[in-house]
Parts: C-alpha cells; sequence; structure tokens
C-alpha cells in the first residue's frame, strides 16, 4: 500500500481519493481553495451522487484521506486539477472564413507540476489524470517537474492515465471501467499501472503518455461528432415531415449501426470541450470543427421550431425545463439551456426556468437564468420547451399544463413526452 497526494480535490480527483483510501492507500488530498476543503469537510458536496458520498464520507471517517492545504511528499502524486477552455482562443482560417479555435487552459497543471516538483523525491511517480492536449505530460510536465533536478524514467515515474467516468455513476465507473496508462517509459507504465490495479476491476491497458492522451479525448470528440450526425439527421427528418426517433430507432436495428439521440446540442465539461484539445496541435480539423458547430447550431434550431408555433417571439412567455446539462445531473457547465436563455433575450422573449436539481446559486447572474417553480415556469406560457431529460419531465400531465397555460406549445427536445397524449390534450407539438 502507498501513499498518494492527490492535487485537485474535483469531479475526479475527490472520488478517485476516497477510491483510494477504501482500497488501503493512505491519501493526502490537497486543494488549493480552503472553501473546497471546506466543502468537502461538511460533505456538502457540488456533484452529490449517492455512492460518492457515502465513499468520501467513509475515507474521511476512517482517517486515512486527510484534507491539506500544502501538499506533502507521497510514492505517488496524482493531478487531477481542471484544465478549461482558453477564452481568448486562436484565429484559424476555414472555408475563406476566420474562425475562433479553442485552446486548453494548461495554467492549473503547470501550477500543480510546479508543486510537485518542490516535494519530488526520487523513486516518486507522478500521474496526470487531468484531460489535456496530446503531448502535454512528455512535453509540458515533464520538463516543469525536471526542473527538480531529477530525470523522468530514471530518478522518478512520470504517465498519463485518463479518467472516463461518467458524471451521474462516478464511483461504480471508477472501479469497472477499463483504464488506458501511458508512461514516458516502460518502468513509468508499469508503476502507475501497480496504483491502478489496486482499485480498478476491469482491464488496464497500457500505452505511451501521448497516446494515452490522445485516446481520451479521441472517446469525447467519437461522442461530438456521432451526436453532430444525430442532430443532422433530426434536422432532416422535419424536413421530410417524418419522426427523426423513429427512424434514427430503425435505423439502429442494423447491427453495425448506433446512431445517437439527438438533442439540443452537448453541454458539460467534457464532449464540447475535447474536440478542440485534441486539435491543438493539428490543423486536420475539418470535421471536428464541422460537429462543433453543428451541436452549437442546435439552440438555434430550438428557437427556430419555437417561432414554428409562434412566429415574433417579442413578448411571448417562453418556459424553460432543464436547466442542467443533461438528464438527472445538477451541473449546468456548457449547458445548451443557458445559450438558449441568451438567445431567447435576442428575440425578446420572457423566458422562465425549471430544473428540479439545479440549485439557484450555481448559476451566475450573467447566464439570465432566474429559477422557479414548475407552476411558476409554466404559468401562462405560450410555449414549453423541454431541454434536458430528467425523470421528473417523463411524466407531466398535459390537460394540467394546457390549463395553466395561454398557448398550448410543446418543443421536446428530449423526445421525453408521449406526442399523442399531448396533441390530444390540444398542445401543438415539436420533438427534435
Ligand atoms: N448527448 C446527446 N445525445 C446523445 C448522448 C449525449 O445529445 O446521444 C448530450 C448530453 O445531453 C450532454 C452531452 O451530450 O449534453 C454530453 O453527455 P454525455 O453523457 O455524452 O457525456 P458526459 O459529458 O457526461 O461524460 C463524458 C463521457 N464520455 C463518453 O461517454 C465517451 C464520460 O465517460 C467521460 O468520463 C466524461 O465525458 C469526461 O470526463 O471526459
Amino acid at each position: 500500500m502507498s501513499r498518494v497526494c492527490v492535487h485537485g480535490l474535483g469531479y475526479i480527483g475527490l472520488p478517485t481519493a476516497a477510491m483510494l483510501t477504501s482500497n488501503g492507500h493512505e491519501v493526502v488530498g490537497f486543494d488549493t481553495s480552503e472553501r473546497v476543503l471546506d466543502r468537502i469537510e461538511r460533505l456538502d458536496l457540488q456533484f452529490d451522487e449517492p455512492e460518492l458520498r457515502s465513499l468520501v464520507s467513509d475515507a474521511l471517517d476512517s482517517g486515512d484521506l486527510v484534507l491539506a492545504t500544502e501538499p506533502e511528499t507521497a510514492d505517488y502524486h496524482l493531478v487531477c486539477v481542471p484544465t478549461p477552455l482558453d477564452a481568448s482562443g486562436v484565429g484559424t482560417q476555414t472555408d475563406n472564413r476566420t474562425e475562433l479555435r479553442k485552446r486548453a487552459d494548461l495554467s492549473a497543471v503547470e501550477a500543480a507540476s510546479d508543486t510537485i516538483a518542490d516535494e519530488l523525491r526520487p523513486g516518486d511517480t507522478v500521474i496526470v489524470e487531468s484531460t489535456v492536449p496530446p503531448g502535454t505530460t512528455a512535453e509540458t510536465v515533464r520538463p516543469i517537474l525536471e526542473a527538480s533536478g531529477l530525470t523522468a524514467g530514471e530518478d522518478f515515474r512520470l504517465a498519463y492515465s485518463p479518467e472516463t467516468v461518467l458524471p451521474g455513476d462516478v464511483a461504480r465507473e471508477l472501479r469497472e471501467n477499463d483504464r488506458i496508462v501511458g508512461g514516458v517509459d516502460d518502468g513509468s507504465t508499469r508503476s502507475a499501472v501497480e496504483l491502478y490495479d489496486s482499485f480498478v476491476d476491469a482491464t488496464v491497458y497500457t500505452t505511451t503518455a501521448t497516446t494515452a492522451e490522445f485516446a481520451k479525448l479521441a472517446q469525447n470528440t467519437f461522442r461530438d461528432v456521432n451526436i453532430a450526425l444525430a442532430n443532422e439527421f433530426a434536422k432532416l427528418a422535419r424536413d421530410y415531415g417524418i419522426e427523426s426517433r423513429e427512424a434514427i430507432r430503425l435505423g439502429n436495428t442494423h447491427p453495425r449501426v448506433d446512431i445517437h439521440r439527438p438533442g439540443p446540442g452537448v453541454g458539460g465539461h467534457c464532449v464540447p470541450v475535447d474536440p478542440w484539445f485534441l486539435a491543438e496541435h493539428s490543423d486536420r480539423t475539418e470535421l471536428l470543427e464541422c460537429a462543433r458547430r453543428v451541436n452549437d447550431g442546435m439552440v438555434g434550431y430550438v428557437v427556430e421550431l419555437v417561432r414554428s408555433h409562434l412566429g415574433d417571439l417579442d413578448g411571448r412567455r417562453i418556459a424553460v425545463l432543464g436547466v442542467a446539462y443533461k438528464g438527472n445531473v445538477a451541473d449546468v457547465r456548457q449547458s445548451p439551456t443557458l445559450r438558449l436563455a441568451h438567445e431567447l433575450v435576442e428575440t425578446g422573449a420572457d423566458a422562465s426556468f425549471h430544473d428540479p436539481h439545479v440549485e439557484a446559486d450555481s448559476v451566475a447572474q450573467s447566464e439570465r437564468v432566474a429559477l422557479s417553480s414548475l407552476s411558476e415556469a409554466t404559468a401562462n406560457a405560450d410555449a414549453v420547451v423541454i431541454m434536458t431529460d430528467h425523470d421528473e419531465y417523463r411524466n407531466l400531465d398535459p390537460q394540467r399544463m394546457a390549463e395553466r397555460m395561454r398557448t398550448p406549445v410543446m418543443v421536446d427536445t428530449k423526445a421525453m413526452i408521449d406526442r399523442d397524449a399531448w396533441t390530444d390534450s390540444g398542445f401543438d407539438v415539436s420533438q427534435v
């Protein structure tokens, strides 16, 4: 059993720290934010998933997970800090247009590497888990660590291993998902595999650090491109006057076809971000950039659907159901609903918002999203737009909804409702 210092106690760092603790390791959870540490101590978790809460609570109670405001020496250092998109971007020439491509902001990874360099001892292993553009571990992290005077592959070990857990099911996926581990040399790979073998109940694949970084980004880019294809199908189906979901369901009866689900676009901190990371050091990005455009454009398509029922939206009351980026989570990062809120303001519509999972203070003032109850949001509404597939929206009662609304229009971007039942209750229905 080893001593592990986890750098960054966010969405991945904290569950990983707790998982390591429950598998017998002695863990130091280090975060630069005292507020983050304070919330964890009070078990006020920003992502509340049932198994995760008990895992973290047990780890803290056992005394083997210690929260720290200063990093400590350890056999393993895990880098789990955030890598947001750098908003400034860089201009690129595509189809005679200059577009803004987005880049990874690696400042937190660099700062964590600097901190580790101060603590690094011969024989230690550093593993980067933060999502990063290909080449980052070998080209950016390595020289920062080697400023310690120690050499990677000789004096200390250095590897990359991506997290692949699905928000909503983090604890189980940490244990059961296959893992990819890539070291800067074989010894680094072996040392990292040893740590993951202690809690991963699945295959641990080995490769180089840069290939591991690439594979992770390829997974989320695959999803983004496939969702874009499904969204394109949805728009095409409407032009042919047929239901996209029915066409996709039938398309998927083929053994080698797996079309994704259309919707209002792609949110979260991974799928809409990772294609940009993958593209960062290459110009071969035609398809990736196109998929990003298609998915980001879905919010405009949703507005178009509402307009197809109501015409000019100036002064119309639109009830938007679902602010979280996907069903049954409270996370609003990059949520299509936040973009919809901005687009609706442009149309002059009066939008109200409901979400049974999202807390009011997690939506910034600038997002133009004030949450209200379902009945307040839909009272006198001219249209209801379902943006998120929360279970709570599956059994909405069309009759009661119609009684509250001014005009019975339903735009269902997630195919949550029974179209016939709502039509029978007098609704004009559009589904994406
Ligand atoms: N979505 C669709 N249609 C679909 C599937 C998803 O529109 O058919 C939308 C969702 O509504 C959501 C977005 O895509 O807005 C992303 O949701 P998601 O469930 O696909 O993925 P995330 O962002 O919650 O988590 C992804 C996962 N990656 C893959 O499935 C390849 C997860 O396993 C990763 O660990 C995570 O990114 C991450 O951290 O990278």
